[in-house]
């Protein structure tokens, strides 16, 4: 008797989530609990973020209330903090590679639905202020418009069956651990963009975990490629920083020959957390000694497990001195890769050098070489 081979499932529709898959939503929750908690004199603390992603707001206020201690009922702190955060609706970003993806899917036909724990009227609210975006949607499902939210499956279930699809013929798009665990639920497929550095290990029920929507490829689920990415390298909205060189782990040079021009990645904490971490590449000007192609990586370097962001820049040319202090000006203008985990340092180095070739063969193509010329770099 010969085995029947499994049926390869047609993935037809996609489900995403909005807060902390599309939207930056957490940046402002942060800086509107920073506020709040400042008027009941407690001081904001990072380290209980991860307790309140993917929560609905009620089960979030309960879980502030009781970690700081406040002096109120959970529904007390929603009655003053939701119209402190409805105020900042109109601030919150997408997140990179958002728009990118509600357009492709919109191009290729196929249907999306969005599925949030947040209210229909709060979800209408937000996607309001991002262009093209509420056309986009085949369905909206509120957490308002079923009985339980994640991770309860019911709400995956709701948009499926808004859009007329099988639930085993969707993929949701998930940054948290409720999300994901709901779509299992749901008997869907789930890619899981884990909103919170370093916890993507806790994601072993998704079919696949990973950095940033950047890194999504369509095609492994059945769906139309992106077709952006040119030579390996992905083109992204350029972002301009620039700073004093600074000293690293010493660690570049020494472990890997490989150095790295690090800045001060603490000066630029906003933009940063607009970013993904990941490998980058573009064009590096120093005052004094000219412009250069740059490739670079942005994060935690994960071989190394650093506790901090940090800021690499490897440029792509041979310097006879080092050059710590000086100003260092660089126009980021293209994507390669997430940062990655490696079986040995002789891999890590590899891998590298082959970033380095790719970059350094984009840079020559017109759409990244024009940026050699910004005002940016050349009045360093
Ligand atoms: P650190 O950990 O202090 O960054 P590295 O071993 O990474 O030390 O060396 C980085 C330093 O090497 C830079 O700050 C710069 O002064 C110098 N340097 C020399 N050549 C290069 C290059 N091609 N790219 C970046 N930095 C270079
Ligand atoms: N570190 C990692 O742990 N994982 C990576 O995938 C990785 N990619 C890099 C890519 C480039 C182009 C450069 C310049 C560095 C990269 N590093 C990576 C960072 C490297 O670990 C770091 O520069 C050294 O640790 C020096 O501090
Ligand atoms: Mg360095």
């Amino acid at each position: 008797m010969t085995a029947s081979k499994p049926v390869a499932r047609m993935i037809s529709h996609v489900i995403v989530d909005l807060d902390g898959t599309l939207l930056n939503t957490d940046g402002i929750v942060t800086e509107v609990l920073k506020e709040f908690l400042i008027k009941y004199g407690k001081k904001w603390n990072s380290k209980g973020v991860h307790k309140i992603v993917g929560k609905t707001p009620l089960e979030a206020a309960t879980v502030v209330v009781e970690d700081y201690g406040l002096s109120c009922t959970p529904e007390e702190f929603m009655s003053t903090f939701t119209p402190m955060f409805s105020d900042q609706l109109c601030n919150i970003k997408a997140l990179p590679g958002a728009n990118r993806l509600i357009k492709h899917l919109r191009s290729k036909g196929v249907p999306v639905g969005l599925a949030s724990n947040s209210p229909k009227s709060n979800i209408e609210a937000k996607i309001s202020y991002h262009h093209g975006w509420k056309e986009s949607f085949a369905a909206v499902v509120g957490g308002d418009e079923v009985v339980m939210g994640k991770p309860s499956p019911e709400i995956f279930l709701e948009a499926a069956r808004r859009m007329n699809a099988d639930p085993l013929n969707c993929l949701v798009v998930e940054d948290s651990l409720p999300g994901v665990m709901a779509s299992k639920a749901a008997g869907m497929k789930v890619v899981a963009v884990p909103s919170l550095p370093k916890q993507a290990t806790s994601f072993t029920s998704a079919d696949e975990v990973i950095n940033s929507l950047l890194d999504l490829h369509p095609e492994k689920w059945g769906l139309p490629p992106f077709e952006d990415w040119i030579e390996g390298t992905l083109p992204i909205e350029p972002w301009y920083i620039g700073g004093p060189v600074i000293k690293g782990f010493g660690r570049g040079s020494k472990v890997l020959g490989i150095p790295t021009a690090n800045l001060p990645a603490e000066n630029f904490s906003a933009l940063l957390s607009e970013h993904t971490s990941g490998v980058y590449f573009g064009w590096a000007a120093l005052a004094t000694l000219g412009i250069y192609k740059m490739v670079m990586s942005i994060g935690w370097n994960p071989y190394f497990d650093n506790t901090e962001k940090t800021i690499e820049p490897w440029l792509l040319h041979e310097f006879n001195e080092d050059f710590y202090g000086e100003e260092l000006r660089l126009a980021i203008v293209g994507y390669i890769r997430p940062e990655a985990n490696f079986p040995s340092l002789e891999s890590l180095i590899a891998r590298i050098h082959e970033d380095g070739r790719i970059a350094e063969k984009a840079l020559d193509l017109p759409i990244y070489a024009c940026y050699k010329d910004s005002p940016y770099l050349q009045n360093s």
